[in-house]
């Protein structure tokens, strides 16, 4: 350890002279700074990125929403009466709610179709013409012609 501090002494001694004598040169020599050339940044080793494991998620299928079975509009079943020789064919239908009962006039004289308990009444059919009603509630309808009370006929909705 002693012999380090007349070695120091000696060193700031040197750099003392040398800096006196650069003080005192006529023509100062610029010592170009050495140009601190950057060194390359390290580059990072490329760590391999870690593979993302493929967990296959089992998704499950989408189940399908079941679509109602029922059109947008439904048409109608449709069952017909035919009015020939002052009667009713047949004289008694049966047909299930929702249908649309049609009434056709064959004859030549006119003719109407009237429930008994006035639920529902056409105007007078002339020869050809027609008159729908659509049975939606279940039941029994008895009608008649109200021209020929005669005329009687029936409905049943099931
Ligand atoms: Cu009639």
């Amino acid at each position: 350890m002693t012999k380090l501090v007349p070695v120091t002494l000696s060193f700031f001694a040197i750099v003392l002279v040398l800096s006196g004598c650069a003080g005192t040169a006529p023509t100062p020599v610029a010592t170009p700074t050495p140009q601190l050339t950057p060194s390359p940044a390290p580059t990072l080793a490329a760590t391999p990125a870690p593979t993302p494991t493929a967990t296959l998620v089992a998704t499950a299928a989408p189940t399908p929403v079941a679509t109602p079975v029922r059109t947008a509009t439904p048409a109608p079943a449709e069952a017909s009466v035919t009015i020939s020789g002052f009667a009713f064919e047949p004289q008694t239908l049966t047909v299930s709610a929702g249908t649309q009962v049609t009434w056709t006039n064959n004859d030549q004289a006119p003719h109407t179709v009237v429930s008994n308990d006035r639920l529902f009444e056409s105007p007078s059919l002339s020869r050809g013409a027609t008159w729908s009603r659509i049975f939606n509630t279940a039941g029994t309808f008895d009608y008649h012609c109200s021209i020929h009370p005669s005329m009687t006929g029936r409905i049943v909705v099931e």
